[in-house]
């Protein structure tokens, strides 16, 4: 007999559904979306449906395997453990602990996935990554600019004049975003969509504003001159709520609208239009996160928050910088889940630069990886050091659900549970404030066990099995231990599916910022406290025909790899029926000067590397520009990810992934 129970999405996703699961003899038949959760009610996307498929699948890993002369083989469960604890306890009293790295992603929203760090930190303490291939360079920009990255509650939405969408692909990333803007046009707002790619939104937009890539900051720039040179601009909030405004108007007198319209290849007339769109408030802008992977990402998403601020559109119902919303993820007591206090060493690499650091470590060399929720073969720039570092060193651990390009490089692969098969709580950090409970619904097909329970067994193999001597349950209430002042509990999450959060609904209606000068800074002194200058800058991508002019000539077109319509990164390509292959998608002008027509083989290639595909013709892209989405795994054509570079942002934390020029040429069939 079928059975309906709720459930959550747990993908690292805008959107953090509600699920509605269907259990049949033991199995999980039918993913629907919750109708009763106040966000996304009932409705969910394609890869939360797949979620299906990824519990079901034929190809999930069952037992723990070994990797004995090139070939896996399975082994028990204790011979995995007491192996993979010897090794670790042996590591720590020759080289020390930070010879150990953890390189993990998010590929589980689940707050007890947070675990392995606790893990970690009772070992002693490891090479840890810092900074983020996701969003690194504009969480830190807005850590600057306002002192934290907060977003308005998702219907507030509807009380905007003007909503501008900023580089998010709304209706593939974020889908119950698209359903608000719908209604907010119905309801008479304006939309302003500003993208390199024509997207769905875009279709929407009462104006789309075509970019050249990695030039946002530039265009705000020439959106706030206007503001200034027409004097539309708030004064008051200038005067009493913001610190460096002189500097800002210094910048800005730098370059003339003629040149920041050629540069950005937008028309100066649709520049001055921006402003008086921004003038007209209130006007809310939501970024997405694909601008800020280029050398100068924080730089951008500063300048973007810059022309809110002058706008007078920050804190104020229909407005807001728009861009992630981390008050919620700092609802939960995470020091007491992870134990920081427990580490005696410490190392950090950079999550975009992890392979470079394995390859020239000393004191101590890494020589053990331990992958967890991550996939980096596929999904961390410049994969060929990728392979070479996680190849390099003696021990190579994958905690994994299904066999993927990461997996196969290891030593021992053990096979992890997916979601329904564990309780948790599951949120993002996002788009809303809700919290989602998921709680076990199948059991785990064979041998499969929850990266939880491989902590708990190494840590008593490790003999700090005590700090891990809590059940599910206490687990999960030890987090919420901070909401127990706002009447939030375990007990009520259950009873209720999702919660919401107490946090700031229109941030900064208060005027009072979490910077050190207490205002929006222009000039960030938090930024000074870090040794940088803290000024606002008009940076350019790093390859690009003004910082690189010989590797334009050389490689003349912008690659973005973004996010793919039906997996989440690399999670569900394995899953699609074999039928993928991959797509090269080029502006009109490519395709008219290389004689080029859909279906064409090509390779595109740079100095980092090189992948072959199919062509497809986007009418409406910016000139110059090519997509390939992202995820896709080495026996499909991939990665993309041979071709991206693993810079830094600016402020040092986040990914250069879409700052990236290739050359590309049609070839045979058969090569
Ligand atoms: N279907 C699907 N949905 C997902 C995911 C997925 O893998 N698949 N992943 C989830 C995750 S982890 C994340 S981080 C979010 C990301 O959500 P988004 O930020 O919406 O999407 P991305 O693919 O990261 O970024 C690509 C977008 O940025 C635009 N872009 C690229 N360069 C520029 C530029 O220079 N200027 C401007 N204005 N726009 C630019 C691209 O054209 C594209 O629309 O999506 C989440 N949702
Ligand atoms: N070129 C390019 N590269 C990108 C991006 C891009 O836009 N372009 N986007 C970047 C972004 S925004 C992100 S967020 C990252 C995402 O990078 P990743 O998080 O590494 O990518 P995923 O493919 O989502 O997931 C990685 C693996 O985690 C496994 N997994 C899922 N759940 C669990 C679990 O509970 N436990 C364990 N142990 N494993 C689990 C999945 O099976 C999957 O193989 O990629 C980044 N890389
Ligand atoms: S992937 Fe995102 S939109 Fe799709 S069901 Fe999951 S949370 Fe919802
Ligand atoms: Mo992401």
């Amino acid at each position: 007999m079928a059975i309906i129970r709720k459930a959550a999405c747990p993908l690292n996703c805008w959107d953090s559904c509600g699920l509605q699961v269907t259990i049949e003899n033991g199995k999980v038949v039918k993913v629907e979306g919750d109708p009763d959760h106040p966000i996304t009610k009932g409705k969910i996307c394609g890869r939360g449906r797949m979620l299906v498929d990824r519990t079901n699948s034929s190809k999930r890993l069952l037992h723990p395997l070994k990797k004995i002369n090139g070939q896996f083989v399975e082994i028990s469960w204790d011979q995995a453990l007491d192996e993979i604890a010897g090794k670790l306890k042996e590591i720590k009293t020759r080289f020390g602990t930070t010879a150990v790295l953890h390189s993990h992603d998010y590929a589980n929203n689940g707050i007890l996935k947070n675990l392995d760090q606790r893990f970690f930190n009772c070992y002693g303490g490891v090479t840890e990554l810092y900074g983020s291939l996701c969003w690194g360079a504009g969480i830190e920009a807005q850590n600057w600019d306002f002192g934290g990255a907060y977003s308005h509650e998702p219907n507030d939405i509807y009380h905007s004049k003007n909503i501008v969408i900023w580089g998010r692909n709304v209706a593939r990333t974020n889908m119950h975003f698209y359903e608000q803007l719908l209604k907010a046009k119905k309801l008479g707002a304006k939309l302003y969509v500003i993208n390199p790619l024509y997207n769905a939104p875009a279709k929407l937009a009462d104006d789309f504003i075509t970019i050249k890539p990695g030039m946002d900051g530039l265009l705000a720039a020439g959106i706030m001159k206007e503001i200034l040179r027409l004097g539309l601009e708030d004064r008051t909030f200038i005067e009493q709520f913001t610190y460096g405004f002189t500097d800002l108007v210094q910048l800005l007198n730098e370059m003339t609208i003629a040149q920041i319209s050629e540069m950005t290849e937008i028309p100066a007339e649709l520049i001055t239009k921006l402003a008086y769109v921004y003038a007209d408030k209130p006007t809310s802008t939501y970024m997405g996160l694909g601008m800020q992977r280029y050398r100068n990402g924080g730089n951008t998403i500063r300048l973007i928050d810059a022309l809110v601020a002058i706008s007078g559109n920050i804190g104020i119902p229909g407005g807001g910088a728009n861009y992630a919303n981390t008050q919620v993820g700092q609802s939960f007591a995470f020091e007491e889940l992870t134990m920081p206090n427990r580490r005696q060493a410490h190392r950090q690499f950079s999550i975009m630069k992890q392979a470079e650091n394995v390859l020239t470590a000393t004191n101590p060399e890494i020589k053990m990886i331990v992958v967890t929720c991550g996939n980096p073969l596929t999904q961390v720039p410049d994969s060929s050091i990728v392979e070479k570092a996680f190849t390099s060193v003696d021990t190579l651990v994958v905690m994994e659900q299904y066999m993927t390009d990461t997996a196969r490089l290891a030593d021992y692969v053990l096979p992890i549970t997916t979601a329904f098969e564990e309780e948790d709580f599951y949120y993002a950090s996002m788009y809303h404030h809700y919290v989602n409970y998921g709680p076990k619904l199948v059991s785990a097909p064979g041998e499969a066990k929850p990266d939880l329970w491989v902590w708990t067994q190494l840590a008593e193999r490790l003999g700090f099995g005590q700090d891990f001597q809590f059940t599910r349950k206490e687990w999960l209430e030890m987090t919420l231990k901070p909401l127990a002042k706002h009447g939030l509990s375990l007990e009520s999450l259950i009873e209720q599916h999702t919660m919401e959060l107490p946090v700031a609904k229109i941030p900064w209606h208060d005027r009072k910022f979490k910077t050190p000068s207490g205002k929006f800074e222009f000039t960030s002194l938090l930024a000074q406290q870090k040794g940088e200058n803290g000024k606002l800058t008009l940076a350019l991508p790093d390859e690009s025909k003004w910082s690189k002019p010989d590797l334009a000539d050389k490689y003349p077109y912008n690659l973005l790899t973004i996010h793919p319509m039906r997996s989440n990164h690399s999670q569900n390509y394995h899953l699609l029926g074999g039928k993928v292959k991959l797509k090269v998608e080029i502006a009109q002008n490519i395709a008219d000067e290389l004689s080029l027509q859909n279906g064409d083989y090509v390779r595109v290639w740079n100095d980092r590397g090189e992948v072959k595909g199919y062509i497809s013709i986007l009418p409406a892209a910016h000139p110059n520009t090519i997509n390939i989405d992202e995820g896709i795994w080495q026996e499909f054509g991939g990665s993309v990810n041979l071709l991206t570079s693993n810079k830094e942002s600016d402020n040092g934390l986040g990914s250069t992934l879409y700052d990236c020029l290739v050359n590309l040429e049609r070839i045979p069939l058969n090569e």
